[in-house]
């Protein structure tokens, strides 16, 4: 029987892996979807059944492990090139006549389309994945392997078992999933992405895999960095190997017999670009003959034997019909230029940033001036000049508004600053972000309270300020009749609440957001008054007496309470009976962990890390982010990262939680 299962599992893997590939990778599938899930979910439960055959390289590993600490550093054994640019047609053709020079041969080239994403490299040792890494600076990159197994068009076993082989790639988001992706932020309050780019790198730069994972992103395979037991003479001859043994290699990369001919293809893939369903800031072109390559060699980064043509930003002109003000969930208030309709890299744009005031000063921007505008890889448009020819002298200066337009509250800048910021805690274009913050595991700390619930209930109008969360209890059964919230969900929210009441103040103070006031802030201040009455009385002379508080500090904390939106919050607050007073007891002298400093890594069984690091502060201990001579103990849990290793090198005591449990006791 167990014979069976063994041979059905690689059977299996087989039949899922092909069909993996016809599917991500040739985007040709063979199979309906629920054809694959009944394979895959056999699979599954063949490996539940026999733990022990489970491969790092089938296909139900792609997402796992626990949350990493860091990123380890990676030195890549061949360093990951960068490329030059050139801007136009006769840089090009200067380009070809340098490589001419060189060469005293003819020269085939091959032209590919410049994927915007971020480059990898992928190790691959007897045909399966064993590392992926970041480009870094070309020299030192992060081992993200965990992040890019997630990728399904990254193979994970290829169809030879090559010795060991070394691939670069570019990892990228399609349009479609930075749309999605940044429609998702939008609802849960994050900010969002400017671009693909910056979301791809900001999904590849998870520390947990399985946010990654949920980020569908997708990657094109362009050169071999190093490989055993193989030669090649060109570069095309590696691209169609490399196809051949399961990557998504380039596509529709072209190869042309002289510079004409490139500079043609450059042109149309310039005419199709705005088309991909993925963006590419420009064409590279490549020297096709790899011992070519060797004699025109390289410069410090850059290779002599390839370059990117990059196209120009896309501009167009059109006339600004206004200027309004967005405010954004931080609270700065953002100009941006209502524009007649132009149709700009593919689509419509009506609207356009203007950034700041001082951008609209240093441009000399009016309302009714003729600009010109442009993409310029980010998605958002922006206007980088004013036609002053056409100007007639009916345009007009804008002007920051004085009060906030989401909720008439003072707007605020400080100086050096160019922002312009909503200071009412109760602006409705802040709320979700407020609330979120108040609720946060460092501020209130009120369990269940996440950004999908908050979401809801703004979205429901229960929640407009912070004091309602404390009134939310009178709304008990119209609660429970909200779509997926039912009785239960809703008593263990409410519960939360209740208990959150008991915080000591330095919670509530952190969970303002007052600008400047940190955790460490909120402490402090609390330590120093013994009520929020008294923060709200106590002069900045008096909060300057706070050792560690700047003027920008006290500032910020005398202006926060004096605004009415302020004073009305906190009657709201007192009257529902959240703790308005300092009831940390004074430690008993216990400060058993005065002057040692420790480190956590990795992830404790039953403490979570602030809770940790709270315990090791409340007994005069210090907590340090990273490991050396100076620390006294390396606290570690499940999945420790490099600062264990360091711990070890340096012969720093290494603790785990029992341990610990034992020293607090
Ligand atoms: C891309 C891309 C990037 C090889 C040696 C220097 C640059 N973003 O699509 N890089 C390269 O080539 C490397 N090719 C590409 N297609």
């Amino acid at each position: 029987m167990s014979f069976n299962i063994e041979s059905r599992i690689l059977e299996l893997r087989e039949i899922i892996n092909y069909h993996n590939r016809k599917y991500y990778v040739e985007d040709n599938p063979e199979i309906e979807d629920y054809e694959y899930d009944r394979l895959y979910r056999e699979l599954e439960e063949l490996e539940q059944q026999r733990p022990d055959l489970v491969t790092f390289d089938s296909p139900t590993q792609r997402i796992g492990g626990a949350p990493l600490d860091e990123f380890r550093k990676v030195t890549h054994s061949v360093v990951l090139q960068s490329l030059n640019d050139v801007f136009n047609d006769d840089e090009l053709i200067a380009f070809d006549k340098r490589t001419k020079e060189a060469l005293d041969d003819n020269i085939e080239y091959v032209v590919e389309r410049k994927i915007d994403g971020l480059s990898v490299a992928l190790e691959y040792e007897n045909g399966i994945f064993v590392r992926g890494s970041t480009r870094g600076d070309g020299f030192v990159g992060e081992d993200v392997t965990q992040n890019i197994r997630t990728i399904k068009s990254v193979p994970l076993r290829l169809a030879e078992n090559i010795p060991f082989l070394e691939v670069r790639g570019e990892v990228f988001m399609p349009k479609s999933e930075f749309k999605r992706l940044n429609e998702e932020q939008e609802l849960l309050g994050q900010p969002l992405f400017a671009n693909p780019r910056n979301a791809a790198a900001g999904s590849l730069r998870q520390l947990d895999s399985k946010i990654t994972a949920k980020r569908k992103l997708d990657i094109f395979v362009f050169d071999i960095l190093r490989v055993e037991g193989k030669n090649f003479r060109t570069h095309v001859e590696v691209l169609e190997y490399l196809a051949n043994i399961g990557f998504k290699v380039i596509p529709e990369y072209k190869m042309v017999a002289n510079i004409q001919d490139a500079l043609k293809e450059i042109r149309k893939i310039g005419e199709i670009r705005n088309s991909l369903p993925y963006e590419i800031d420009g064409a590279v072109i490549k020297v096709n003959s790899l011992y070519q390559r060797t004699i025109l060699g390289s410069t410090a980064k850059t290779p002599r034997w390839a370059a990117a043509y990059k196209y120009p930003a896309e501009k167009k002109q059109t006339k600004i019909i206004d200027i309004i003000v967005n405010v954004g969930r931080t609270g700065v208030l953002t100009p941006n230029a209502v524009l007649e309709p132009v149709n700009l890299a593919g689509s419509t744009v009506s609207r356009a940033t203007l950034h700041n005031l001082d951008y609209i000063r240093s441009k000399d921007i009016r309302i009714g001036d003729t600009v010109w505008v442009q993409k310029a890889g980010d998605i958002i448009p922006e206007v980088v000049s004013v036609v002053t020819e056409k100007r007639n002298g009916s345009e007009t200066i804008f002007n920051m508004p004085e009060v906030c337009p989401a909720c008439g509250s003072a707007v605020s800048r400080e100086e050096g600053e160019a922002a312009f910021r909503c200071e009412g805690i109760e602006c409705p274009a802040r709320m979700l972000r407020t609330i979120e913050h108040f609720a946060s595991r460092d501020a209130m700390n009120i369990e269940g309270f996440g950004p999908a619930i908050i979401q809801t209930l703004v979205n429901h109008g229960y929640i407009k300020s912070i004091p309602d969360i404390y009134y939310l209890s009178e709304k008990k059964d119209e609660l429970i009749k909200i779509e997926r919230f039912g009785e239960k969900s809703v008593e263990n929210l409410l519960s939360s609440i209740e208990k959150s009441k008991q915080n000591n103040i330095d919670r509530l103070i952190f969970g303002f957001g007052i600008r400047h006031i940190g955790k460490r802030a909120a402490q402090l201040l609390c330590e120093r008054f013994s009520s929020i009455d008294e923060i709200r009385n106590a002069g900045i002379d008096e909060i300057l007496k706070i050792n560690e508080f700047g003027v920008k500090m006290a500032e910020s904390v005398a202006e926060f309470f004096r605004h009415p939106q302020t004073v009305e919050t906190l009657e709201r607050l007192a009257a529902a009976g959240v703790n308005m007073k300092n009831i940390t007891e004074k430690q008993v002298n216990d400060n058993r962990f005065e002057g040692l400093t420790f480190v956590l890594t990795g992830t404790l069984p039953t403490y979570k890390r602030n809770e940790a690091e709270e315990i090791i502060k409340s007994y005069g201990g210090k907590v340090s982010g990273s490991v050396s001579k100076k620390t006294d103990y390396v606290l570690a849990g499940e999945e420790a990262g490099s600062k264990l290793d360091k711990a070890q090198q340096l012969g720093v005591k290494i603790i785990d939680e029992a341990e610990f449990k034992k020293m607090i006791e």
